[in-house]
């Protein structure tokens, strides 16, 4: 079977309740479409989880592009001024939006493991795709990077960009994205995997904080049967 999910954001308790749901086999695969980490704690124990799960094949979010550009050395460019104010300028970012507990739990780790995370987040890919009985599907991030204008940077645009509901997008697949909560598309509470026009949305606010007005959760469709398993609130 094929499932796919997509930004985690730490929250370990609702991971672990979509994993018991799902019950993941020897010859099943995970797709996990980016932002495992930040805003809850246990990103980086969720990464480390994804990395030793032979089924899982994971896509590059923004938050992991926003710690490769704060942290990892191989980002940090030429050390000039300009590239202190870039690395400066990454690590804000990062911040703002959730990264710190992050941080905190990479700092607590060796330098060793740090490096073998950086090196695995740097590999990642920006799309993948898939054929499931007889239909095709394209997993991102934010958006297909086929369709990144002239000029701009691939991967800033593919984990970055937000889908509207009828942009133009590749014809004779299902898009499957995360990034952009489904209630940029839908008014629903708790939040739900939306459908629209050859694309799933799929990012059902996990990392909302717990005590958010709109109650957000982990969604993990199945592609076999369009199954969806929640994490509880
Ligand atoms: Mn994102």
């Amino acid at each position: 079977m094929t499932y796919v999910m997509a930004d985690l954001h730490g929250n370990a308790q609702r991971f672990r309740d979509v994993m018991e749901k799902i019950d993941l086999k020897a010859d099943d695969t995970l797709y996990v479409l980016g932002d495992v980490i930040d805003r809850y704690p246990d990103g980086v124990a969720i990464l480390q989880t994804l990395m030793e799960l032979p089924q899982a094949k994971m896509l590059l979010g923004n938050h992991e592009y926003m710690m490769l550009n704060a942290l990892d050395p191989q980002s940090a460019g030429d050390g000039g001024a300009e590239a202190e104010d870039a690395r400066a300028y990454a690590l804000a970012l990062w911040y703002y939006n959730g990264g710190m507990a992050t941080h905190d739990a990479m700092n607590a780790l060796s330098g060793e493991e740090r490096s073998r995370i950086f090196r695995r987040l740097r590999s990642l890919p920006l799309n993948l795709e898939a054929t499931v009985g007889e239909k095709k599907f394209l997993f991102v991030h934010g958006a297909p990077v086929s369709l990144c204008p002239e000029g701009e940077d691939p991967t800033y645009w593919a984990v970055w960009t937000r889908l509207t509901p009828d942009c133009e997008l590749p014809e004779d697949k299902t898009v499957i994205f995360g990034h952009t909560p489904t209630s940029h598309y839908q008014f629903t509470n708790p939040l739900s995997v939306w459908f629209g026009q050859s694309r799933i949305g799929i990012d059902c606010g996990a990392g909302y904080p717990s005590d958010c007005a709109r109650s957000g959760r982990l969604a993990c469709v199945r592609l076999e049967d369009m199954a969806i398993y929640y994490s509880e609130n």
